[in-house]
């Protein structure tokens, strides 16, 4: 079943166990301005709180995920506008908080906020058409949604002194991209992985992520230990009990998410 809601610069509906986010923008390649994201807020709060939701699948048009924050919008900003606005921190991180897995599906342009919108999602899937860029240098400014750290960790994305655009194959061996798909078939792809993950049981779908994002953000020490014990509390679910009985009696488990 198909479920539209009602935005203007977004589309978003559920495909089974799967919310799906558009951007729908196409006159500007989906340049981020601060309605689209206050918008992709609020269908990811929604999908969120969803108990039908077990993974989310974000993305554009054929030729833009996203050009970008809205240049048009930000030219006049004054160092106090952007700061009381708390631009980028308000709506544009909170993909950074879900807790169900968020998947972006690109073709086209990701540049500059459109890709670290990008890089903020559990991964990305690539059409062979996508373009990743940090182009922000040449209009006077930098990333400032996280365009720069990755780059320092190791040159994992794309180059922002440059501002050269990175093609999907080349971004996929700079470990951008996790897979790369012919254009007509990215969406079909997307969704099909967003259905398998999930299938899985959701609470052990939100702990691997927890794991994941842990791991990354301190130090291998630190992660392993949050894994080990993740792990053990994997214990107590019922779906642990559910999958592993189902094993041993040569069925397919039914997850309750629980
Ligand atoms: N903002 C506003 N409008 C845009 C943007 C943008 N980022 N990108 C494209 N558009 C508009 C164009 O102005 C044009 O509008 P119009 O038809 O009214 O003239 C329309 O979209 C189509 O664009 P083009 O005619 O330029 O299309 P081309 O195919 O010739 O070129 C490009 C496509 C190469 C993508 C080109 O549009 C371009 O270079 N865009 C800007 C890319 C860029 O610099 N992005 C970085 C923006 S800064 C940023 O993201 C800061 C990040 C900080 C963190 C995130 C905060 C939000």
């Amino acid at each position: 079943m198909t479920e539209t809601s009602n935005y203007q610069y977004i589309i978003a509906e559920t495909r089974g166990r799967v919310g799906l986010i558009t951007f729908n923008r196409p006159q500007q390649l989906n340049a981020l301005c601060d309605a689209l994201v206050e918008e992709l807020r609020q269908a990811l709060d929604d999908f969120e709180a969803s108990d039908a939701i077990g993974a989310i699948v974000i993305t554009g048009s054929e030729k833009a995920f996203a050009a970008g924050a809205d240049i048009t919008a930000i030219k006049d900003f004054s160092y106090m506008d952007a700061y009381r606005r708390d631009y980028i921190t308000r709506n544009w991180e909170r993909i950074t908080r879900c807790r169900k897995p968020v998947i972006a599906a690109v073709a086209g342009y990701a540049l500059g906020g459109g890709c670290e919108l990008a890089m903020m999602c559990d991964f990305i899937l690539a059409a062979d058409t996508a373009q990743f860029g940090q182009p922000e240098i040449k209009i006077g400014t930098l990333p400032g949604a996280g365009g720069t750290p990755p780059a320092a960790r190791g040159g994992k994305a794309p180059e922002c002194l440059t501002a050269r655009l990175m093609g999907a194959e080349e971004a996929e061996r700079a470990g951008l991209v996790a897979r790369i798909v012919p254009a007509d078939r990215l969406l079909e792809d997307a969704l099909a992985t967003a259905d398998t993950i999930a299938s899985f049981s959701l609470p052990v779908v939100m702990m691997i992520k927890e794991s994941v994002n842990r791991a990354a953000e301190s130090g291998l020490g630190e992660g392993l230990l949050f894994e080990r014990r993740v792990f053990h509390a994997s214990f107590s679910l019922e779906d642990q009990k559910e999958g592993m009985v189902a094993f041993v009696e040569k069925r397919k488990p039914v997850f309750q998410h629980r």
